[in-house]
């Protein structure tokens, strides 16, 4: 509708009377589909009850009005001939909003000069609010301000927002940069090499299992992710995996692993000590994959994360991942980056992509942890939700880049 009234007011400029409006449904595609059709009905010069004309400082109002004259305003609508509203001796009548939405055409008519009033206040306060951030980002170029400011709102860090438009300046001339579509493209080749990926879990040993072990902060995913993992390695790769659960906190946790091994048909070994995970493991010599779950853990528990850091030492995994979520915020995935930082880890899972509304903060953890992004996961359907972590597609990702 917004569309249709835009063309409305090019075709008819802004004096145009929209006197009815209706959404009508026709039929497309031999008649399989239906579409929605917006139809307005205005006109020009329509005898209306008039509007109280906008006042416009013009140059020569200006002029006026310093001279002491009264100035006249820029424009003035013409009065309406002989009909409703006039006042017969051409003077314009004071008009109130009731008198404005008496009729559903002045509503109508209203609302379109109201909805331009909202877009010319929306695009001063973004303009306000570029000019404000040029101010305080000094250093940042001039003709890519623009695109630093839609890497900040995708939440990545400003420094590092700065370095990559600043790095785009130096390594190409002014004249591609005037393109938006080029260095978009730039910048997603950029992000996308400050991104470190790791692969998929790979058994390159030629005897034992291969030991993964999962540890993040509490509900990131872990389990959900070790239930993907061991469905696409034992009934898409048909190897053979074990599972281990250290999450003896909560009974759920062990029924939610149980589910998923029995539904695979692997084994699961419950434990809670350093000499359990020992014991586990040892029981499980023939498998290929040994997934463990571990229990979340607050970062601010530092007692849960010292009993977790000896689990993991004596479980001597070949592939330690840190789980943590998307939707974080800056300041968790700070935290948990800090505190899990006393634990071995090797690699970056990030879970819940689908439910972050801004994957900037995702760069910046990548950026801080250094370590490689082995999976990012999409959803909750298991075993499908899940995705080998990949610099362009995490990159055009972080950009909001549909392709
Ligand atoms: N939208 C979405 N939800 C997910 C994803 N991965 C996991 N979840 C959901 O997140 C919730 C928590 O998942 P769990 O696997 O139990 O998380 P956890 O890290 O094992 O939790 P704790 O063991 O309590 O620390 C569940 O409802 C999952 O279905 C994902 O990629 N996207
Ligand atoms: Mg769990």
């Amino acid at each position: 509708m917004a569309d249709a009234m835009a063309q409305v007011k090019t075709e008819l400029g802004r004096d145009a009377v929209i006197l009815a409006t209706r959404v009508v449904e026709r039929r497309a595609w031999l008649g399989l589909r239906r579409r929605e059709v917006y139809e307005i009905t205005a006109g020009k010069n329509i005898n209306l009850v008039p509007r109280r004309p906008v006042m416009r400082e013009t140059p020569r109002s200006r002029a006026a009005a310093a001279s002491g004259h009264a100035g006249a305003p820029a424009r003035r609508p013409a009065p309406p001939a002989g009909g409703a509203g006039g006042t017969g001796n051409g003077a314009t009548p004071p008009t109130t909003c009731a008198t404005l939405l008496q009729t559903p055409a002045a509503t109508a008519s209203a609302m379109l000069s109201l909805s331009s009033e909202i877009d010319s206040l929306k695009s001063m306060v973004k303009d306000l609010v570029s000019h404000v951030r040029h101010e305080k980002s000094p250093g940042v170029p001039e003709e890519l301000f623009e695109h630093y400011l839609k890497l900040v709102e995708c939440q990545v860090a400003d420094e590092l927002a700065k370095d990559i438009v600043q790095s785009l300046q130096r390594s190409h001339r002014p004249e591609l940069l005037a393109s938006g579509e080029f260095v978009r493209e730039k910048i997603a080749e950029q992000i996308e090499k400050l991104i470190p990926v790791a692969g998929a879990i790979n058994r390159t040993k030629t005897s034992g299992p291969h030991i993964v072990a999962l540890v993040g902060p509490t509900g990131v995913g872990k389990t959900t992710t070790i239930a993907k993992l061991a469905a696409n390695l034992k009934l898409r790769e048909k190897r053979r995996v074990g599972l281990i659960t250290m999450d003896t906190y909560r009974i759920a946790a062990i029924d939610q692993l149980r589910k998923y091994a029995d539904i695979l048909g692997a084994p699961l070994r419950v434990g809670s000590t350093p000499d359990d995970i020992e014991a586990a493991i040892a029981s499980m010599s023939d498998a290929d994959f040994i997934l463990i779950d571990t229990a979340g853990r607050s970062p601010n528990d530092q007692l849960k994360i010292g009993e977790l850091r000896a689990i993991i030492e004596r479980a001597q995994p070949d592939e330690v991942h840190l789980v943590l979520s998307s939707n974080y915020g800056q300041r968790s995935m700070e935290l948990a980056v800090e505190r899990f930082g006393d634990v071995r880890i090797d690699r970056v899972i990030f879970t819940k992509v689908d439910e972050a509304p801004e994957l900037g903060v995702v760069l910046n953890v990548i950026r801080k942890l250094n370590k490689s992004v082995s999976y990012i996961t999409t959803g909750q359907d298991v075993p499908n939700d899940i995705e080998v972590g990949q610099g362009k597609s995490l990159a055009r990702r972080i950009l909001g880049m549909t392709s």
